[in-house]
C-alpha cells in the first residue's frame, strides 16, 4: 500500500514538473479553462475576413485571395485570387461580406486596395459565385483614398439589404471631420452601390463621420457596434448611431480633456461606450448568443491584434455598456484579426501575423 502511495506521488511530482516546463518555454500565453481551441488550418496570409455560411468558412487573405476552408477537414479551396489587389502596409484585400439571401442571391462583396493613375485607392467589389469561383466583378463604390495605414475595412449587411463600410482617415485626419470625404467614416449603400433615399447626407454613403480607423463592425440587440483604433490611447467600441459625428481627430475616446469638451457639446459628439489606455489595437468582432459557450452569451467577441488576446465584452440588457470583461485566448497566436461564429455556437478566429497564419476553432471543453 505504502509502495502504490509513493508511486502515485512521485508521478503526481513528475507530472507537475512537465506542467511547469511546458508554461515556462513561451511568453505569456493564456486560454480560459471553459473553452477548447484547435488550429484548423495554418499557412496563411494575414486573414483578414472570415465568414460561415452553408457549413464553409469563406476567408479572405490581404494578398488578394478568397478562399472557402471546410471546418470538418480543414481543407482549403481558393475560389479567386483577384488580380488588381496593391497590397501595401496595411492595405491590401480587407473585408468581405455575403448576400444575406447567399442560396438565392449568391453575391459576395470585398473592400480592396488599388492602384489609379499611380494613386493609392480603395474600392469595393460585388461579384457572383457561379459554385466554383467568382464572376461578373461589379463596382459598388470606388476612389476611396487609402494609404499605407488606416484603411478600414469591414463590410457588414443589414437585414434590410444595407451594405455598411468602415474606411479609415487613410492616414489625412481632417478627412474624418469632413462629409464630403469617404474617408474617416462608416458608409452606407444599397446592394446595387446606389445611395439609400434615407441616408442622412442628401446623395452622400456617409452614415456617421469622425472616424480614425474602424475594423470591427456587428449588429446586435437593435444596434450597430464599432471597434475602432485610438492612436496611442483610446481604443474604443463605440455603437453607430445615423448622422451622428464620433470626434476624430477632435476628441480621442471620451470627452474629458479641457481640449475636448466645448467641441464635444458643439458638435453633439457621441462618446464610446468602452475604450482603452493603452491601447489594444482592436479589430474584428461579433456578438455571441448561441446556447454551446452559455457563459459567453450577451457578450461581444473582440480580436485585437497588438494585445493579442480575444476578448469577451459583457453587455448590460440595454447593450448601452459594458459590464465586464475576460479574456479568452492572449498570446498563443500572436495577433488576432477576424471572427466568425458559426450555426452551432463554435467560434473561429483568424490570424494576422503575416507568415503561417491560422484559423483557430474555439468550443467547448
Ligand atoms: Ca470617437
Ligand atoms: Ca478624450
Amino acid at each position: 500500500m505504502n509502495k502504490c502511495i509513493k508511486i502515485i506521488l512521485l508521478g503526481l511530482i513528475i507530472l507537475i514538473f512537465s506542467c511547469k516546463e511546458n508554461n515556462s518555454s513561451g511568453q505569456s500565453a493564456k486560454i480560459s479553462a471553459d473553452v477548447d481551441v484547435k488550429v484548423l488550418a495554418s499557412g496563411l496570409e494575414h486573414v483578414w475576413e472570415i465568414i460561415w455560411s452553408n457549413d464553409k468558412l469563406w476567408i479572405t487573405q490581404r494578398s488578394g485571395k478568397i478562399s472557402q476552408l471546410d471546418p470538418a477537414t480543414g481543407q482549403v479551396k481558393d475560389i479567386l485570387a483577384i488580380n488588381d489587389v496593391e497590397s501595401r502596409g496595411e492595405g491590401g484585400l480587407l473585408g468581405m461580406a455575403l448576400h444575406p439571401d447567399f442560396n438565392i442571391t449568391p453575391e459576395v462583396f470585398v473592400v480592396y486596395n488599388y492602384l489609379a493613375g499611380g494613386a493609392y485607392k480603395e474600392k469595393v467589389v460585388k461579384y457572383t459565385f457561379n459554385g466554383t469561383t467568382l464572376v461578373n466583378p461589379q463596382i459598388l463604390i470606388a476612389d476611396i483614398a487609402a494609404s499605407n495605414i488606416h484603411n478600414g475595412s469591414r463590410l457588414l449587411i443589414s437585414a434590410d439589404n444595407k451594405l455598411f463600410i468602415t474606411t479609415g482617415d487613410a492616414s489625412v485626419k481632417t478627412n474624418a471631420q469632413d462629409i464630403s470625404s469617404l474617408n474617416g467614416k462608416i458608409l452606407r449603400i444599397n446592394l446595387d452601390g446606389s445611395i439609400p433615399s434615407d441616408n442622412p447626407f442628401p446623395q452622400n454613403p456617409v452614415w456617421t463621420f469622425g472616424h480614425r480607423n474602424a475594423q470591427g463592425l456587428v449588429f446586435a440587440k437593435g444596434r450597430l457596434y464599432s471597434s475602432e483604433h485610438g492612436p496611442n490611447n483610446d481604443d474604443e467600441i463605440n455603437t453607430i448611431e445615423k448622422g451622428r459625428n464620433y470626434g476624430w481627430p477632435n476628441v480621442e475616446g471620451k470627452c474629458n480633456l479641457p481640449g475636448e469638451i466645448e467641441f464635444c457639446s458643439t458638435n453633439n459628439i457621441v462618446e464610446p461606450i468602452y475604450n482603452w489606455t493603452p491601447t489594444l489595437a482592436v479589430c474584428g468582432m461579433q456578438y455571441y448568443d448561441k446556447d454551446l459557450i452559455p457563459q459567453f452569451k450577451n457578450s461581444l467577441l473582440l480580436c485585437t491584434l497588438k494585445q493579442s488576446t480575444l476578448y469577451q465584452l459583457k453587455l448590460n440588457n440595454e447593450g448601452n455598456a459594458i459590464q465586464g470583461i475576460n479574456e479568452i485566448i492572449s498570446g498563443t497566436y500572436g495577433r488576432l484579426r477576424s471572427i466568425c461564429i458559426a450555426l452551432d455556437g463554435k467560434i473561429y478566429v483568424g490570424t494576422s501575423n503575416g507568415n503561417n497564419d491560422k484559423i483557430i476553432v474555439i468550443g467547448k471543453k
